[in-house]
């Protein structure tokens, strides 16, 4: 097949590997994305006329997408998630790990022929602020047109990505596929998937990635979770820096003074709502720098400095209300796509919880009628939004700073009924690298798999780490040696519950009391004491709220020691793996409580 590349890339190299591609995949048509205006147009109207997206109302969200996945392909599939690195070990006990030259031999076998009567798309993208050192390339071939939509909006795409290309700056190739070629008079599905092959293949050694079977959002926008986090946290791993599962805020207090903090809390858990937050307490600001990934680096001053590396914000719709989340609310106003929401009669959205009454009649997120009478939710617990981060009207002005915004605090959390309290602080980096190290976390619909069970997932990055997780804690000890102006580190847990399961903590808005409490730590005005677990504050303003301060602070001293049980058979499976550092902590939490 003969490709035009005038005017698209003069890089001889990538044109060869989409020439290679092409000849493997056997599409019928092959598309160059520029990433325009114009061609997100084109290509959501195609998907308008096969039935993949139905337009929303333009009076009620101009420029907008509704569309439904295939019900077997509504999340991230952990089980089918692969790191493939030379040696086992190296990809740890917490991956999926295959022999990498077998598995390339088995992806090959997939692709071969796959894209047969399809368009295959291919997409130059740029993960972070173009021109940013800490920036990644990637380009990213497909044959589905919902992730072209999508790319455009979650990454910086097209022609600036390409003039970087032209330069010869290298680029993380990144394959996918949703498997389902056509044969001449077959009628295409209008989310063409499979349920019998899903592989999310990741090649941290020659940093490439595979991806097959799935069309869903962490599966197949490829920038996301596979580039930005298990590809580029082994990539951080050796070039000395960090790539977090963490959204990026800046703090304004009343007196004027401004602080960015990251935070990182397992998928579902509330980095998105953090990132926007509408403080209730008068005098305070924030503003969005990101709200799921943070790269961070070392700056010459000796601070950690974060980009945000994409554009867009992939969120669960669930939950997002004018009361809960008005910023998000305001963001989804116009040019946004909605996956596996429900569709209303005048073609507009809904999903539970976005008011406290939903309509009398919808098409729900599997296509079928639904009245409130209907046994099944509306939308499905994992429905996403997908919209341009340039849309949020609290976007913080550094988010296109090639230098990224310095990082004063680092706040780790999970979704926990009991034990763990609204609020500690480390005692130092170490201290706080274990506290990461030994985040669990409810789990939620984020991922295939059973919702609510309670697991390990240190650093909120269990699905994400592209390397030996016990490695990944040594670096970030390692980061820590390397300059006395690190963050400090925090662990908060909103969803503390009473023996009724009524959260303890009403949440959102109500958040900025407990990062006033932090910023107020960085600046030495707060007051806490010392606990087995860390500090905790004696100085949090409650005004006006109706908690439970004993149960929301409460150290269970059994419960710890429980805690600790867990923790240590957990560890275990790193073997030799496991730093020195976090042995240590474990111990001195354990002889704390004792
Ligand atoms: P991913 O995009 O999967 O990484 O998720 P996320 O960490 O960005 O989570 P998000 O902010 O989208 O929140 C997930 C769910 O938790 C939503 O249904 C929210 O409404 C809910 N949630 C967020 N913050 C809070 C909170 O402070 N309290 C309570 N009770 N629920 C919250
Ligand atoms: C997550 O699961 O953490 C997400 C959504 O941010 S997805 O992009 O599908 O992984
Ligand atoms: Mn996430």
């Amino acid at each position: 097949m003969d490709i035009d590349f005038s005017g698209w890339t003069t890089n001889t190299q990538l044109q060869a590997w989409i020439k290679e591609q092409a000849q493997l995949c056997k599409p019928d048509k092959i598309h160059l994305c520029d990433g325009s205006k114009k061609e997100f147009d084109e290509t959501a109207q195609l998907m308008c006329q096969s039935g993949a997206f139905v337009a929303l109302n333009p009076d009620k969200r101009p420029g907008s997408f509704w569309c439904h996945s295939d019900p077997s392909d509504v999340a991230r599939v952990e089980d089918r998630t692969f790191i493939c690195c030379k040696n086992e070990i190296d990809s740890g006990p917490t991956n999926h790990w295959r022999d990498p030259e077998e598995m390339k031999a088995h992806m090959l076998q997939l692709f071969n022929g796959c894209m047969q009567g399809r368009t295959m798309y291919v997409i130059p993208f740029c993960m972070g602020p173009i021109g940013s050192e800490l920036s990644l390339l990637g380009v990213q071939i497909t044959d589905s047109p919902y992730v072209v939509c999508n790319m455009r909006i979650m990454t910086r795409m097209g022609e600036k990505a390409l003039k970087l290309l032209d330069k010869g700056a290298p680029y993380i190739p990144c394959m996918h596929s949703v498997g389902v070629p056509l044969k001449p008079n077959d009628k295409d599905s209008s989310w063409p998937c499979r349920e019998d092959e899903k592989w999310i293949v990741h090649l941290p050694e020659e940093r490439a990635i595979w991806s097959f079977g799935s069309g869903y959002g962490g599966n197949a926008l490829l920038g996301k979770k596979c580039l930005a986090l298990r590809i580029a946290s082994a990539q951080a791993r050796d070039e000395g820096w960090l790539a977090e599962h963490m959204l990026i805020v800046g703090i304004t207090n009343p007196e004027g003074v401004k602080r960015y903090f990251c935070a990182a809390f397992p998928s579902a858990c509330g980095k998105t709502n953090l990132a926007m937050l509408k403080p209730t307490v008068p005098g305070w600001k924030i503003e969005t720098v990101g709200d799921d990934i943070a790269w961070m680096r070392i700056g010459k001053d000796g601070r950690l400095y974060a980009i945000n590396p994409e554009s867009g914000y992939f969120g669960v719709a669930p939950g997002t209300s004018w009361d809960s989340n008005p910023s998000a609310m305001e963001t989804l106003s116009k040019n946004a796509i909605y996956t596996n929401v429900a569709l209303t009669d005048d073609k507009d959205v809904w999903w539970e919880g976005m008011t406290p009454e939903p309509p009398a009649h919808l098409t729900d997120w599997k296509g079928g009628d639904w009245t409130p009478s209907s046994s099944e939710k509306a939308s499905h617990p994992n429905a996403r939004f997908t919209v341009s981060a340039y849309q949020c009207p609290v976007l913080d002005p550094a988010m296109d700073e090639v230098e990224g915004v310095p990082i004063s605090g680092i706040i780790f959390g999970g979704r926990r009924a009991s034990t763990v309290p609204l609020v500690f602080e480390a005692r130092d980096w170490e201290h706080g690298t274990f506290i990461g190290a030994s985040v669990s976390s409810e789990k939620t619909a984020a991922a295939a798999g059973k919702v609510g069970e309670l697991r390990h997932d240190p650093f909120a990055m269990l699905p994400f780490c592209g390397y030996n997780m016990g490695d990944y804690f040594g670096h970030w000890l390692k980061m820590g040696k390397k300059s006395d102006k690190m963050p400090r580190i925090f662990h908060v847990n909103w969803f503390g519950k009473d023996k009724d399961g009524n959260f303890l903590w009403p949440g959102f808005g109500e958040n900025i009391r407990v990062l006033e409490w932090m910023f107020n730590r960085i600046e030495g005005t707060a007051e806490a004491k010392e606990t087995p677990i860390g500090l905790v504050p004696t100085s949090l303003d409650l005004q006006n709220l109706d908690v439970d301060t004993d149960a929301l602070f409460e150290i269970d001293k059994e419960a710890w020691l429980k805690e600790v049980k867990s923790i240590r058979e957990y560890f275990a499976i790193f073997g030799d793996r496991l730093p020195e550092g976090i042995k240590k902590q474990l111990d001195i939490l354990e002889a704390n409580l004792k």
